[in-house]
């Protein structure tokens, strides 16, 4: 009888992904066995968030990955994708980093926003204008990404599928959502004990991070994220990232809009 091979199902993708982050061990990327396509690689980002959420972690928001073409560049991909943040992700600001929860983390700096009941995807809003109006809040962030895939190697479909590599989060002081507007070419600086390790500008975001408002709700009507309020959305990356130290301390700042930090050890 000859042997029949089945390509593996989400819910087995998901798993190999899922104990691949529990344990910090990497994997061979899902399109070395055949491409996933962009639907399939979704479906294990659900199915991976569903696996976290039966564990007690909750859903705190989404963040869009490669906003930044200097970002898309680093990675060499090509389109915006969509990812899941939980409240097991989230670091104080000020607080801790266990780095040993990771394979190979790095930190970017970037713009948060705090979505307001206005934001739902069915209400009526499209417009960015009112779009900017349904935050409640923006804050400079930090993000911790680990991709679970060797050599943080990954095609789109890879990345998708391993929730847009979202290891860890933290946000600084939300300031009053009318500032949004103002902070669209801003400095932005990434330091490491001290030391300046990448800067750039809030533009390398779509041209200008409010962008993010629409496109955060246009994926996430294409790809089944519900979006409500009292939800964190993070912009991407403001600069590409850089390698997280094994231990120090790594602030962001962002000019007219604030400071974030987190301890590593
Ligand atoms: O900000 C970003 O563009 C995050 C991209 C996440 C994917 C990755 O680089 O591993």
């Amino acid at each position: 009888m000859s042997a029949v091979t089945e390509a593996p199902t989400v819910a087995v993708l998901a798993h190999a992904l899922d104990e691949a982050q529990r344990s910090a061990t990497p994997i061979e990327q899902l399109s070395a066995g055949g491409q996933l396509g962009l639907g399939a690689a979704y479906a294990v980002q659900h199915a991976i968030i569903a696996r976290r959420q039966s564990r007690g972690e909750a859903v705190s928001g989404v963040k869009l990955g490669f906003t930044s073409l200097a970002k898309a560049r680093q990675m060499g991909v090509d389109d915006i994708i969509i990812g899941t943040i939980t409240d097991a992700m989230r670091v104080d600001d000020g607080g801790r980093f266990d780095r040993r929860a990771c394979i190979h983390p790095r930190i970017e700096p970037e713009v948060a926003y705090l979505l307001g009941p206005e934001f739902d995807p069915e209400s009526e809003i499209a417009d960015e204008r009112a779009l900017a109006d349904a935050i409640v809040g923006v804050a400079p962030a930090l993000e911790i990404i680990d991709s679970r895939y060797l050599d943080f190697r990954f095609s789109l479909d890879d990345v998708v599928a391993d929730n847009t590599s979202a290891a860890g989060y933290v946000i600084g002081p939300w300031v009053d959502p009318r500032l949004a507007a103002e902070i669209g070419n801003r400095g932005v600086r990434l330091e490491i004990d001290g030391r300046l390790a990448e800067t750039g500008s809030t533009a390398a975001v779509l041209g200008h991070p409010l962008r993010a408002l629409a496109a955060a709700r246009r994926l996430a009507s294409a790809h089944g994220f519900a979006l409500r309020a009292g939800m964190v959305l993070l912009a991407g990356a403001a600069t590409a990232a850089v390698p997280l130290p094994q231990r120090g301390f790594v602030e962001a700042s962002i000019a007219g809009l604030g400071r974030v930090a987190v301890h590593v050890d």
